[in-house]
C-alpha cells in the first residue's frame, strides 16, 4: 500500500466505539417485541434458526470471575468477504480483530481467500496485526479479496463445514449482501449440529438491505458502503455538472450502480440536484390512466396500462430536454439507475421468460445454455424454435411468436445484454447491459422528429439576441416578430414551424420583413442556425469506481462497530444472526449494537426460472420522506426556465467528518417525522 499522507491519516484514524462494546464484557438479551412475518418455506428449510429473536448487546458489569474466564478465552474465528466490494469492509475486519484480541490476545482470526471459494477450498490466511493496520479505513476488499460463489448444495456445505472443523473454528463471519446473508442463513442451519456459528454483516453499496420489524421499528436503516459509494458517485456527478454548465454543450447521462433498487440514484440526486433522475420503483408504479379508463369502458383487462414502457420513458426524457432547450440550456445532468430495466414491464417480462428458458434448458439437457449456444445467432435460433413449438422441452407457450417478433426488433447489443449469463445467485447482470445506450438511442430518434416539427429549438435570450444583432449592425427589433414567439419574455423561443432556411425566408416575406428577391441577412441566418439544437451526450457509468472508494467517516465508525458486534454475537454463541447497528440516523451516542435473525428476512423470489428462498431486498419506498422530497424538488432542479441551475456540490470522501455530511441524506430525511 502506498503511504501518502491521506493513507497514513486513514490507517491511524480511530473510529469511535459504541460504549457498550468498548467495555468488552457484554451480555445478549432476546428482544421478542420485534416480530416479523412468518414464512412457511423459511420455517421448513431453516428450522434450527427460524425462531431466533432480535438480540440486544448490553454491558455485563457483574460478570463473575468464572464467567469472565469462560467469556475471555482464546477464540478461533473465520471471516469471509462475499459479493462485490463495499467501502468499509476492511474496517469491519479491524473491529472484529480488535475485539477478539482485546477479549484474549491469543485469539486467531482466519481470512478465507477470494470469498466463499476460500471456504470451499480451505484457502485461508491468518490475519495479522500488520495486515489489519495496513488496511484500516482503506477501500476495497483487497486484504483477502472476494468472490460471488454460492454455497448452495449439501456437498458444498459439507465441504465448508470440513474446512471450519479442520481449522477448529468457533464460527465464521460472512461480510456480504442479501445473497451472501442468504448463504449465511443456510450455512448457519447446516453447521448448527456441529456447533459452529455463522454471523452475517450487512454489506452492499446498493443500499437494499434495510430491516424493519412488523411494528415499523427500523432495526437496520442502511447497509455499510452505501454512504461512501453514493458520496463518491455524487462528487463525480457534481464535477460533471460544473463542466456541463461551463461548456454548455453536453447532456451527461450517468448510469449509477444498484443492481435492482434505485437507492443510490435517489441519494446521488439529493446530493447533486441533477436536472433529471429516474427512480425505477416510481416507473414501475406508473399507471396509464387513459388506457385504464379505456379498458374499464370496454370491460377488458389491459396489463400494459401498468408500468411505464421504454418508449414512454424516452418521451419523458425528451420532454425535459426540449423544455430546457427552450431556455437556451442545451446541456444537463441525467441520472439513470443501473437496474432501471427491472422496473420496465415489457423488459422485465423478457428477463423472467428468458431466465425460465435458460434454467429449463440447463436442467432438462443437463447442459449449459451459454456454452451450448455461444453466439447470439445460435441463442436467437433456439428461441425461434421454441416460439414455433419445435421444442418438446417447452410444451407451453412461454415464448410465443409475438415474443420472438418483439425480441427481434431490439438492437443486437440489447438482445445480447438480455441473454447475458446470470450470476451464481441467478441475478440478472444489469452492470453488463448498456442500458443507457438503448434508452438514449430512442431519445435521439424522437428528438430528431421533434426537431423536424420545430418543437425542439434552442431558446435564445433577448439580451443575447439584441447584442448579437447590434454587433452586426442590424436593428434587433426588425426581425424579432418573425423569429420569436414572445418578444417580451426574457428568453425567446425561435418560432415553432420554421424548419429550414427556405421556410424562414417565406415567413419573413409573409411578415413583410423581406422582399421575395432579397436574401436573408447573414446575421439572421446565423441566429437561426444557433437555435438549431445539436444533441450531444456523454455517457458515464458510476459503479466500480465508487464501490472501490475509501469509506466516509460514517462508514468507518459504522463498520468498526459492526465488526465488534459480530464478535460479541459469536462470543455469545449466536448463529444465523446478522450484526447491525440500530439508530444510525441518531447521534453516535444513541447507536445500539444488535443482532437480527436472518431467517426471518427471507422470502421466495424468482431466480434462474424458479422460486428460491432468499433474503428480501428492500426497494425505494415511494411514500418515504426521501422520495417525497426528491419528487417535490425535481421540477426546480430541472431548471426549465430562465436562470441558473441548482447544482449542489457534495464534499469529497474523507475519513473524518470535515467535508462530508455525517450520514446519507436519504437516511436523515427518512428519520424525520413529517406528519
Ligand atoms: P453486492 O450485492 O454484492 O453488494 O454487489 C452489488 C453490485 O455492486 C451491484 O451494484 C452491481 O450490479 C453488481 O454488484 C456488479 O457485480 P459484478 O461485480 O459481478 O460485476
Amino acid at each position: 500500500l502506498d503511504t501518502n499522507s491521506e493513507t497514513k491519516e486513514r490507517q491511524t484514524f480511530k473510529p469511535r466505539r459504541i460504549a457498550v462494546l468498548d467495555t468488552g464484557l457484554t451480555e445478549m438479551t432476546d428482544q421478542p417485541q420485534y416480530r416479523f412475518a412468518d414464512n412457511s418455506e423459511a420455517r421448513r428449510m431453516l428450522p434450527g434458526i427460524i425462531d431466533n429473536c432480535v438480540q440486544k448487546v448490553a454491558v455485563r458489569p457483574d460478570m463473575s470471575i468464572q464467567e469472565k474466564k469462560a467469556f475471555c478465552k482464546p477464540r478461533r474465528i473465520g471471516v469471509v468477504f462475499s459479493g462485490g466490494p463495499a467501502p468499509g469492509g476492511h474496517t469491519v475486519i479491524a473491529g472484529l480483530y480488535d475485539a477478539m484480541k482485546t477479549n484474549h490476545p491469543d485469539s486467531c482470526l482466519y481470512g478465507f481467500v477470494l470469498g466463499p471459494d476460500g471456504l470451499l477450498e480451505s484457502s485461508c490466511v491468518e490475519i495479522t496485526e500488520k495486515m489489519v493496520d495496513a488496511h484500516r479505513q482503506m477501500g476495497g476488499f483487497s486484504m483477502i479479496r472476494t468472490g460471488r460463489t454460492k454455497i448452495d448444495t449439501s456437498e458444498k456445505m459439507d465441504q465448508a463445514l470440513k474446512t471450519c472443523q479442520s481449522l477448529n473454528l468457533e464460527g465464521i463471519v460472512i461480510i456480504g449482501g442479501d445473497d451472501s446473508n442468504t448463504n449465511a442463513a443456510f450455512l448457519a442451519q447446516h453447521f448448527k449440529s456441529a456447533g459452529i456459528h455463522v454471523v452475517g454483516v450487512p454489506k452492499t453499496i446498493d443500499g437494499d438491505i434495510q430491516v424493519k420489524s412488523d411494528d415499523g421499528t427500523c432495526l437496520l436503516a442502511v447497509p455499510f458502503g452505501f454512504h461512501s459509494a453514493a458520496r463518491s458517485f455524487a462528487q463525480n456527478i457534481s464535477h460533471l455538472a460544473s463542466d456541463a454548465a461551463s461548456d454548455v454543450k453536453y447532456w451527461h447521462v450517468c448510469k449509477v450502480m444498484g443492481r435492482v433498487a434505485s437507492h443510490l440514484t435517489l441519494e446521488a440526486a439529493l446530493q447533486t440536484h441533477a436536472n433529471l433522475a429516474f427512480i425505477g420503483e416510481e416507473l414501475a408504479a406508473y399507471t396509464d390512466e387513459e388506457r385504464l379508463k379505456k379498458a374499464q369502458e370496454t370491460g377488458e383487462t389491459d396489463f400494459t396500462a401498468f408500468g411505464i414502457t421504454l418508449r414512454h420513458l424516452s418521451r419523458v426524457i425528451c420532454d425535459a430536454i426540449v423544455r430546457r432547450a427552450a431556455f437556451g440550456k442545451n446541456y444537463g445532468i441525467m441520472i439513470i439507475p443501473e437496474g432501471i430495466l427491472e422496473f420496465i414491464n415489457e423488459i422485465q417480462i423478457f428477463i423472467i421468460k428468458l431466465n425460465k428458458i435458460i434454467a429449463d434448458f440447463n436442467t432438462i439437457h443437463d447442459l449449459d445454455f451459454h456454452r451450448t449456444f455461444p453466439t447470439l445467432n445460435e441463442k436467437l435460433d433456439y428461441l425461434r424454435r421454441i416460439s414455433q413449438g419445435m421444442m418438446d422441452s417447452h410444451p407451453f407457450p412461454i415464448w410465443n411468436v409475438r415474443d420472438d417478433e418483439l425480441f427481434n426488433q431490439l438492437p443486437d447489443f440489447f438482445q445480447a445484454g438480455l441473454l447475458v449469463e446470470r450470476d451464481f445467485h441467478g441475478n440478472f447482470q444489469f452492470s453488463q447491459v448498456r442500458t443507457e445506450k438503448i434508452i438514449m438511442d430512442m431519445v435521439k430518434e424522437y428528438l430528431g422528429a421533434l426537431k423536424e416539427q420545430g418543437r425542439y429549438k434552442i431558446g435564445i435570450s433577448q439580451s443575447y439576441y439584441q447584442s448579437f444583432m447590434r454587433s452586426r449592425n442590424l436593428d434587433p427589433d426588425r426581425f424579432a416578430p418573425a423569429l420569436f414567439n414572445d418578444p417580451n419574455s426574457v428568453y425567446l423561443l425561435v418560432k415553432p414551424g420554421i424548419m429550414s432556411l427556405k421556410t424562414l425566408k417565406q415567413a419573413l416575406v409573409t411578415a413583410g420583413l423581406l422582399e421575395p428577391d432579397q436574401e436573408i441577412p447573414g446575421p439572421v441566418k446565423e441566429i437561426f442556425r444557433r437555435s438549431e439544437p445539436d444533441f450531444k451526450i456523454q455517457t458515464h457509468f458510476y459503479g466500480y469506481d465508487g464501490r472501490g472508494c475509501d469509506p466516509t467517516a460514517f462508514d468507518c465508525h459504522y463498520t468498526y462497530n459492526l465488526g465488534m458486534t459480530a464478535f460479541h454475537l459469536m462470543a455469545h454463541g449466536k448463529t444465523g444472526q446478522m450484526a447491525a447497528i440500530k439508530n444510525l440516523e441518531q447521534p453516535f451516542e444513541n447507536w445500539e449494537p444488535i443482532g437480527i435473525p436472518i431467517a426471518r428476512l427471507m422470502h421466495l423470489e424468482e431466480r434462474k426460472g424458479r422460486l428460491e428462498l432468499v433474503m428480501e431486498k428492500s426497494l425505494v419506498d415511494l411514500s418515504s420522506n426521501a422520495f417525497r422530497v426528491f419528487k417535490g424538488m425535481r421540477e426546480k432542479w430541472l431548471a426549465a426556465k430562465p436562470g441558473a441551475d441548482h447544482f449542489r456540490k457534495p464534499g469529497p470522501v474523507r475519513c473524518d467528518s470535515r467535508s462530508a455530511e455525517d450520514r446519507p441524506i436519504t437516511l436523515t430525511l427518512n428519520a424525520i417525522d413529517m406528519r
